[in-house]
């Protein structure tokens, strides 16, 4: 299904990129059920290669599908399904099915296998199972993505493709997603689904469980979402998945990077249609980010992208992206790297054991751990995207160039000034008069603000100043956070 299955009035999930299974539940008690998150984005699970260096990269190589990962054990798995589920937080699994390991031998669970001779007993899947003879290419690799079925038959990167067109191959894939389904995980990132015929993944899909229904209720079927990159100009496109499940609209984070950058002449009142007006799937068929695992670090297809390096500029971009009502944001959760090495793994001992996750007491991660999602002006948004709801934008207001502002209905309203020269204006905020704690510049806490006080008058105007040199150049109000 394209639908989340969140709990009620929940809006936005985060990518816990690499963490371990023992803190995402403690992070789905201490603070994503309480700050209003609806679902995380986990590693995937399943055993993998175990590559010199523990490249963060050696979890897209599958050995098998027993549930033993640099993230953990089974059994740590499903307590972390429980306690997020129990707390209204949700857990999508990033389910690579495309292909099998292209290195080393022995993996995360123990399990030998020979990438070369494409034996993987722990499945298991043989030569038999691989999709060689079925592709073209004198190197077997991909070599022409204008050639859909090179992107399909050969491998990616070097990665044995699996046959997911024959029984076998995909009975197993099956087995392994129902048995998540089973513990209580809600959905499925699929990796590399552009690598995928659409057919022989709508027969999958038809052959998921239903969530069990004592957590989600009767006949709920998996969220999907397929991870397609179609920034345009190759054949396959994102709407050749549409009809199955969501995609991840990379054109989203692109020219949303572009335009807070102010890249190729573009500027913030052009956002005004952004989504289906840019070319860009429809709202209900997008899963969206400003950033992901790849881009952030030069693979998959970047380019301007910001991420947390920009933070003044990722702030703005994702402030935009929560408050604007298209697509189902997940926020990037990152662990602190070398730029000049693409493969760096999360924090760890040196051995390739992942360190905890370290909590300080302004709420921000430490040990290498980035957190974006417990950046304040980040975790609020988040609870403005659910104060808003499903209310239309209402009141756009824009200088011409890169001050613009809008509200959600009479919920929320946000401002925001990323030009050179300060913002000050009288504005139609859509809200009832009184006054509202700018969740930008501090926190509503116990009916109190520790931020700016914004004052609506009876006829919903306030005036608003925003100087350029601020921090975080933006002002954001909503009825959750009323004084
Ligand atoms: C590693 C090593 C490799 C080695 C391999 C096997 O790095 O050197 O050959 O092992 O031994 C991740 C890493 C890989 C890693 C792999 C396995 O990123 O480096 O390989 O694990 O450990 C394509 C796919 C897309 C994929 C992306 C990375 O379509 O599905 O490449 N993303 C997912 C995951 C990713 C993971 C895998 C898949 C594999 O998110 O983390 O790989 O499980 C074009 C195409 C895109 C294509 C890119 C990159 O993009 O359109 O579909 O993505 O090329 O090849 C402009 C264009 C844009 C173009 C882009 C780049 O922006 O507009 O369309 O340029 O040319």
């Amino acid at each position: 299904t394209k639908d989340p299955n969140s709990a009620p009035n929940r809006h936005t999930a985060v990518h816990l990129f690499e963490w371990k299974w023992t803190d995402i539940a403690n992070e789905c008690e201490r603070f994503l059920g309480p700050y209003g998150f609806s679902g995380v984005q986990v590693s995937p699970p399943n055993e993998h290669a175990l590559i010199d260096g523990r490249p963060w990269w050696q979890r897209y190589q599958p050995v098998s599908y027993k549930l033993q990962s640099r993230s953990g054990s089974e059994a740590e798995f499903i307590d972390m399904v429980n306690r997020c589920n129990n707390a209204g937080v949700r857990i999508y699994v990033d389910a690579v099915i495309n292909h099998m390991a292209a290195g080393g031998n022995r993996g995360s669970a123990g399990t030998s296998y020979n990438p070369g001779a494409k034996d993987f007993p722990g499945v298991p899947f043989s030569a038999w199972d691989f999709g060689d003879s079925l592709c073209k290419t004198g190197s077997g690799n991909i070599e022409n993505y204008n050639d859909p079925d090179q992107v399909r038959n050969c491998k990616l990167v070097g990665l044995p493709d699996l046959l997911v067109s024959k029984d076998f191959v995909l009975d197993k894939i099956v087995e392994f997603m129902n048995r998540l389904i089973n513990i209580g995980v809600a959905g499925f990132r699929i990796d590399a689904a552009k690598h995928m015929w659409p057919n022989d993944l709508n027969k999958l899909i038809g052959k998921l469980n239903n969530l069990p229904s004592q957590t989600f209720g009767n006949n709920k079927r998996p969220f999907i979402y397929f991870e397609v990159i179609d920034l345009g100009g190759e054949p396959i496109k994102n709407t050749d998945y549409t009809w199955m499940g969501r995609v991840s609209e990379f054109r989203y984070g692109k020219f949303l990077s572009e335009v807070v950058r102010k890249k190729f002449g573009q500027k913030l009142k052009y956002l005004n249609n952004f989504g289906t007006g840019w070319g860009m799937i429809p709202d209900g068929d997008a899963q969206i980010m400003v950033d992901n695992h790849d881009n952030q670090r030069g693979h998959g297809a970047g380019g301007d992208i910001l991420t947390f390096f920009d933070s003044r500029l990722y702030k703005i971009a994702t402030a935009f992206m929560l408050a604007w009502p298209y697509g189902y944001p997940v926020i990037m959760s990152s662990y602190n790297f070398n730029r000049n090495n693409d493969a760096q793994g999360p924090p760890s001992d040196g051995n390739g054991n992942t360190n905890n996750v370290i909590i300080n007491a302004d709420l921000s991660c430490g040990g290498g751990w980035i957190c974006e999602h417990r950046w304040r002006q980040i975790y609020n948004m988040a609870r403005f995207r659910n104060a808003a709801g499903f209310q239309p934008v209402q009141n756009w207001w824009d200088n011409g160039n890169n001050q613009i502002a809008f509200s959600r209905g009479n919920k929320a309203f946000i401002v925001i000034n990323n030009d050179d020269h300060s913002l000050d204006q009288w504005l139609q905020t859509g809200l009832p008069q009184g006054q509202y704690c700018d969740i930008m510049s501090g926190n509503f806490e116990q009916g109190r603000c520790t931020g700016k006080v914004i004052t609506v008058e009876g006829d919903g105007r306030t005036k608003v100043t925003i100087s350029n040199s601020e921090e975080d150049p933006m002002i954001a109000i909503h009825v959750d956070a009323k004084l």
